[in-house]
Parts: structure tokens; sequence; C-alpha cells
């Protein structure tokens, strides 16, 4: 915003201003309004989109315990399904993994799409007066390193407003503003996993009751159920190549081929609702705080979507964030804002871990497993897959991390 535009802005503000109605700024715009703090959601998209974007489906217990802690479970219990099983199939046959009856205590994922989820904490946050402003785009947070730091945006109309506040929350993913505006002394620290997904949804019912993690010479298949009808999978795929290049025959040909369904069992095909690319790349920003504006979600830290880790930080970092955010405006204790980052920080690092470790356990070389370059891989993947059919010390550290955030 220009010196001339700024003086024109439209002038609004809250004390805590919340960018992204993402799992992480729901969750927290729910929570600080709950305790009766003055705060707005700011968000670039309309609600139709936000309700209706397909993103993950398995959710941890403890995103389970967040959520009931604070009344906003119960979509997630009427309507969400339970997963304790994952199905390895590999060239030396199948393997189950009871991961729901191992670990600490034995933990289950709620099974429930993410556009299901945000709907449950939109109408929530809405039916108790929560402030939002749909298809209004953040372009910048400033002065953040002060006390009033202020947010310029484009409205729907597309008229500039300032936004000013007291505390600024960056859940606004990883290509939003609150990033963007981040200091020079804001560490970005990127991976790149040099794997590439075609995400697929199809119109079908899942065809194990399992997640199903296929591990072939040609390539990684996934299949995780969202609901009844609804069937997430997913083909390790050549970087480059559109989502579209194949029919969707050849898609089903391959997904029976990697998943092995001539020795296990037919795949229920269906429509093909939605393809998209993921590279399965990561990163985290260090620190998460900077000044008056802080990191949630995605934003904070991106994970390749291997372990499903993503939504379950956004919702624990909403919970210490609102936490923090309440103490520090009802009682004047910005302990737990000193915190945040810290504590965020060490859950990030250790999901990051995981899904790194998730990742090198289901995927072939880039390229394929067959030249002999790719030998080396192949078989330490072999050792390790081995290792968590066998071990059940490897299973129980598996269950442990795999529900866990
Ligand atoms: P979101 O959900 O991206 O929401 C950010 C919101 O900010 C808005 N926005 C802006 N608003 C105002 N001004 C701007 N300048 C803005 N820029 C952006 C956007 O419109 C949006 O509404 O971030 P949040 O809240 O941090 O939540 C993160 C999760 O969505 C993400 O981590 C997960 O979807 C990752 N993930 C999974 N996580 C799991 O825990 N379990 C899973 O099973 C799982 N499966 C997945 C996944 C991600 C996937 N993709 C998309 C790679 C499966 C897939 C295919």
């Amino acid at each position: 915003m220009t010196e001339s535009q700024n003086s024109r802005a439209l002038r609004e503000s809250a004390d805590v201003i919340v960018l992204g109605a993402g799992p992480a700024g729901l969750v927290l715009g729910n929570l600080l309004h709950a305790a009766g703090i003055d705060c707005v959601l700011l968000e670039r998209a309309s609600r139709t989109h936000v309700q209706t974007r397909a993103r993950a489906g398995f959710l941890a217990p403890n995103t389970g315990r967040i959520l009931d802690r604070h009344g906003l479970a119960d979509g997630l219990h009427r309507r969400g399904l339970r997963h304790g099983t994952c199905e390895f199939r590999t060239e030396d046959g199948r393997f189950r993994l009871d991961y729901g009856s191992l670990g600490q205590g034995g933990q289950q994922h709620h099974v429930y799409p993410q556009q299901n989820l945000v709907t449950d904490l939109l109408t929530h946050y809405l039916g108790r007066g929560g402030r939002i402003r749909f298809q209004t785009e953040a372009l910048a947070v400033r002065e953040a390193d002060g006390t009033r730091p202020y947010v310029t945006t484009r409205e729907p109309d597309g008229r500039p407003t300032r936004w000013s506040a007291r505390y600024v929350a960056g859940c606004d993913g990883r290509h939003g503003a609150a990033r963007r505006s981040l200091p020079p002394g804001a560490v970005r620290r990127h991976h790149d996993h040099g794997v590439t997904w075609l995400g697929l949804l199809a119109e079908a019912p899942p065809s194990l009751d399992a997640v199903g993690y296929a591990i072939h010479d040609r390539g990684f298949a996934g299949h995780m159920a969202r609901t009844a009808d609804v069937t997430r999978y997913y083909l390790q795929w050549q970087r480059g190549i559109p989502a579209d290049a194949w029919p969707e025959q050849r898609i089903w040909d391959e997904l029976d081929d990697r998943m092995r369904a001539a020795d296990h069992g037919p795949l229920h095909r269906g429509t093909l609702l939605e393809r998209g690319i993921f590279d399965l790349t990561c990163d985290v920003i260090e620190p998460l705080r900077h000044g008056s504006l802080f990191l949630a979600g995605d934003a904070a830290s991106l994970l390749a979507p291997a372990a499903a880790k993503g939504t379950n930080l956004a919702v624990l970092e909403a919970e210490l964030l609102a936490g923090a955010l309440t103490d520090a405006l009802t009682r004047g204790d910005t302990a737990g804002l000193d915190r945040y980052s810290d504590q965020c920080l060490a859950h990030i690092w250790r999901a990051q871990e995981f899904t790194g470790w998730m990742t090198r356990l289901l995927h072939t070389a880039p390229g394929g497993d067959q030249d002999a370059g790719s030998f080396f891989h192949a078989a330490l993947r072999r050792s390790r897959l081995a290792s968590l059919r066998t071990s059940r010390i490897h299973q129980e550290w598996f269950a442990e991390n795999y529900v866990g955030v």
C-alpha cells in the first residue's frame, strides 16, 4: 500500500487478527472468542471454497482430545470413522500392523475429511457470534516488531483496509501474507524429499479396511479411506508430468498393479473426482514469533503428507497460541507467548523426522529402483520393512509416532 492509499484506507481493529480460516485459524478463532477476546478472522477465499476444499482426513487422537476439550468435536464423533490398522504390500507379500493396539495404551486415528472439520469449526464460530471476513486478502503485516502491528488487506470490493491489532496470528498457510512479511532474521529451513505424488480422490468406497501402503519397483501407491463413498489414492509420480496425463483407466490399472490387486483383492473403481500433484517438500520457519506476529499451522511448518501430520500440528499450535494470547490479553502474563515458538518447534521437528522416515520407507528412488545406483536405497528400504514386520519394539515405536504429534 502506498502512502496515499494508506491515508485513504478504511480503518478497522481487533485485539487479535487471525489470518486464514483453515484448521489453525478456525481453532484459534473459536478458542479466543470463547475466552472473550476481541478477534477477527480474515480469509482470502469464499465460505463455499473453504468448506469444500478436500485435503486431510487422518486426525490424531490428540487432535480429537483438543477438539473435545473445547466442545468442538461433535461432528467428529457423529460422522467420523476410527482407524487402527495399516497394511504394507511389498514384493515379499503383505503384512498388517495393528498400530491401534500398540504404543501408549493403544490409540486410533479419527478419519474425518478436513472440509467437514472446517465446516464444523466455522458453524460453531459463527453460531456464537464470531467475526470473520471472507474474500478479504491480507497483503502484508506491518510493524510487527512494535506493540501496534497492522495488516493491510484488499476487501471484497477491492478497497484497501488497514486492520490494527495488539497481536497478529499468521494461520494463512505456506503462501500467505504472514510468511511474506517476516523480517530478514527469520530462517526458512527447507528440504525436498525428491518425490512427487499424484493425489486422487475417487468416488468409490474404500477397498480395504486399513490404510494401504504399497511399495513397488515402479513406485509407491497409497490407499486411504475418507468416507463410506469416497477414497483417497496416491501414486508416486514423475515430477513435471501433469496430473491429467493419464486417462482414468490407466490410473486404475496402475493402482491395481502397484497395490497387487491380483494377489490381495480388487480395488473398488469409481469416478476420479479430483487429481492433484504434490511435490513432497517440507520446511520449518524459525522462530515462530516475530514481535507481535505468531505463525501457526502450514504457515509455521510444511510437512510432506506421507505421515498425515499437518492438520494435527495446526490444531495443537492453535490451542497453545490461544492459551498464550488469552493469558497476555486478560492477565498481562506473556510467559506463554515467550514459550510458544520453542514449544511448537519441538513438536514440529519430531513430526518432520517421522515424516522423513515414512517417506524413505515408502518410496523407490526417483526414476525407479531398477537401475544399479538405486539398489542400495531399495535394499535399505527392504530391511527397514523387515524390521517393522518382525520387531515388536520397532512396531511400538512406529505406533507411537504414527498416531502422535
Ligand atoms: P490451510 O488449511 O492451508 O488454511 C490456510 C487458509 O489461509 C487462507 N489464506 C489467506 N487468507 C487471507 N489472506 C491471505 N493472504 C491468505 N493466504 C491464504 C487460505 O485460503 C486458507 O483458507 O492451513 P492450516 O490452517 O495451517 O491447516 C493446515 C492443513 O490444511 C494441512 O497441514 C493438511 O491439509 C496437511 N494434510 C494432512 N494433514 C493431516 O494432519 N492429516 C492428513 O491426513 C493430511 N492429508 C494433507 C493431507 C495435505 C494434503 N495436501 C494438500 C498436500 C493430504 C493432502 C493431499
